[in-house]
């Protein structure tokens, strides 16, 4: 399996709790590396821009506004098959369905304050990435 790289948020209800540090352990056990990090506000522009595949679900509005409501830590993780690696790290979306030692598991608050994001797909991953960074920022 080929080394790729994955982009992640780590989300307000975690930086709120100062889970930063935490969640980023958890990411490098699961043989993930952090290539590229930083800590922004996201304004509800860049928010609704991220999330506009989701545009028309009925939660939208309460996730751009959850995403802004307070800082996010933007990260490009690298390792083998990253997507893969950093979605089962990080468990189901829901809490409540996602499996014992996940991120979710052990930190998220409910459906939407759910600690984490991670790219579904590496298509997504090159194109969330580039939405945060740019590729002077990411040393790998
Ligand atoms: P993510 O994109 O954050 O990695 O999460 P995901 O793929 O597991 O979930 P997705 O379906 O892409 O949904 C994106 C985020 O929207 C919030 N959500 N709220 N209230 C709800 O029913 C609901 N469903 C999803 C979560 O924050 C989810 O991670
Ligand atoms: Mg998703």
């Amino acid at each position: 399996m080929a080394v790729t790289r994955t982009f992640s948020i780590i989300k307000p209800d975690a930086t709120r709790r100062n889970l930063t540090g935490a969640i980023t352990k958890m990411l490098e056990e699961a043989g993930l590396r952090v290539v590229a990090s930083k800590r922004i506000q996201m304004t509800q522009e860049q928010a609704e821009g991220f999330y506009a595949v989701h545009k028309e679900r009925p939660f939208f509005n309460d996730l751009v506004s959850f995403m802004i409501s307070g800082p996010v830590v933007v990260q490009v993780l690298e390792g083998e098959d990253a997507v893969k690696a950093n979605r089962d790290v990080m468990g189901a979306t829901n809490p409540a369905d996602a499996a014992e030692g996940t991120i979710r598991k052990t930190f998220a608050e409910s459906i939407e304050a759910n600690s984490a994001h991670g790219s579904d797909s590496e298509e997504n991953a090159a194109i969330e990435i580039a939405y945060f960074f740019k590729p002077e920022e990411i040393v790998g």
